[in-house]
């Protein structure tokens, strides 16, 4: 039987500079992605587009923080109501503040708080706190939000506390990051997969780690995209493109048929930016890599 896949659009750019990335949703379907996976033997339906209005059209991060928590409110709700109602939730971005959304929702509906393995696909770390953060761009934080860490305000959402428990969350591609959220993640002990390892030992053995720990001892693991973990030479629809990623070929390779493993819970799919994509490749790729998630 194959799972009822809820698209579930985050239409917020306010967690990064470049707030291109907000339509990422809804140029998603216009591109009629949900009919797309439909010819690829896959059911998805759209959940609904929630849009809040920005008093400004440009905000510090200040501002920007009770936008980023409303529409993180927002989807962590439609992420739980749709695991309660036995739908696979794929949260389409959106910045990835919206981890914060995706993934306290999805603890929440599992109960599964601190239980729940992620693998989080990047070029960056995503794990500053206010303290460290030079930007104070939020899309720079959900990991340390996740882990505990952060504003009160993003932290709280999906119940109080970490979401994620250190030793089962691992990020791979990694390539560009600070010192301070570096520090942070080592000294949590969380396992960092650089590029330079995949070059040395290949996707595929760094998968199986990464599957170890996340699908090992959990109660489910869930996998959160950032499309600028690729390559941007295949990828240029992001909010912040950083090169000598992973190629497209590793990346749906490493994600292939997850979907059918019996603890998946959920895909996320963040930074898409519409108008840095060049012919489509973005989106196609946003659109092959649920179909590889989710193929037979
Ligand atoms: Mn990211």
């Amino acid at each position: 039987m194959t799972p009822t896949l809820a698209l579930i659009p985050f239409s917020c750019g306010w967690g990064a500079k470049l707030r291109g990335c907000a339509d990422g949703p809804s140029s998603l379907k216009k591109w009629k992605l949900a009919e797309q996976l439909a010819e690829a033997g896959l059911t998805a339906e759209w959940d609904e587009f929630t849009r809040f209005d920005a008093p400004e059209k440009s905000l510090s991060p200040a501002q920007a923080l009770p936008l980023v928590t409303r529409y993180n409110v927002a989807l962590e709700q439609q992420v739980a109501a749709c695991v309660a109602a036995k739908k696979i939730p794929v949260t389409l971005g959106g910045d990835h503040s919206m981890a914060v959304g995706t993934w306290g929702g999805v603890t929440r509906a599992m109960g599964a708080r601190e239980k729940l393995g992620l693998i989080w696909f990047d070029a960056h770390l995503d794990a500053h706190t206010p303290r460290t953060s030079p930007s104070l761009a939020y899309h720079g934080m959900p990991v340390a939000v996740l882990l505990g860490d952060g504003a009160e305000e993003l932290t709280s959402i999906g119940g109080p506390g970490a979401k994620i428990a250190p030793q089962h969350l691992c990020l791979i591609g990694i390539r560009s990051f600070e010192e301070a959220e570096h520090r942070f993640l080592t000294d949590l002990g969380v396992r960092i997969f650089y590029m330079d390892e995949i070059k040395k030992r290949g996707m595929q053995a760094v998968m199986q780690d990464a599957l170890a720990i996340a699908a090992t001892g959990t109660d489910g693991f869930g996998i959160t995209v950032d499309l600028d973990g690729f390559d941007p030479y295949e990828a240029p629809g992001v909010g912040s493109p950083e090169g000598h990623g992973f190629s497209r070929a590793d990346g749906l390779a490493a994600i292939h048929g997850l979907g059918r493993h019996p603890g998946f819970a959920a895909l996320e799919i963040a930074e898409y930016n519409p108008y840095r994509d060049r012919n489509h490749a973005t989106s196609a790729l946003v659109r092959d890599i649920i179909v590889n998630v989710f193929e037979g």
